[in-house]
């Protein structure tokens, strides 16, 4: 049997690192992602500079969001994400909140809602952290639904910015 494509969707990924340099990392994962097949980029987020969530002993964030037009299903984006941030030399050390040199998220798959072993979409962490929230509000409608949170105008009316800066526009 074969499948058809999928109808094309838009996603909003999550990107970021606070090991090596970020920057570099964050540039080369965006290029990386636009290469995959079935995947193309629509927009990019400004690089912005995050205080660390979870433990402070570590070093700040640098954060983006993309906005990408994919006909993979969900799984299948999950699985080009994870052999990028293999291929940026991601190793998972276990420690929960600790300092990572990449992650990339599904913050958003067109207006679907996924809950499964591997997969929560929308990514549970969205409402409530302003280095997602407000790159995300740079690139999507501020009356963007996020399915079962509300606004995207009313989340980042709520979100403190807890330091949160623009560091480089491209
Ligand atoms: N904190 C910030 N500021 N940015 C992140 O991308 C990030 N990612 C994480 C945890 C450890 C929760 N903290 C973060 O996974």
């Amino acid at each position: 049997m074969t499948h058809e494509p999928l109808k094309p969707v838009i996603a909003y990924l999550g990107l970021g690192g606070n090991l090596d340099n970020p920057l570099d990392l964050l540039a080369s994962a965006r290029k990386a992602i636009a290469a995959v097949p079935g995947i193309r980029e629509i927009a990019f987020s400004s690089f912005y500079a995050s205080k660390p969530m979870g433990p402070t002993d570590q070093p700040d964030y640098i954060n983006a969001v993309m906005a990408v037009e994919t006909t993979l299903p969900p799984h299948g984006l999950l699985r080009a994400l994870l052999m990028i941030e293999l291929s940026h030399g991601r190793v998972r050390t276990g420690q929960r909140w600790g300092p990572r040199i990449l992650d990339l998220d599904i913050l958003l798959y067109g207006n679907g809602n996924i809950a499964d072993e591997s997969l929560t979409i929308p990514h549970t962490g969205i409402a409530d952290r302003e280095f997602v929230l407000y790159p995300l509000a740079e690139i999507a409608q501020p009356n963007l639904e996020i399915p079962g949170m509300g606004l995207l105008c009313d989340l980042v009316a709520a979100c403190p910015l807890r330091g949160l800066e623009v560091i480089r526009h491209d």
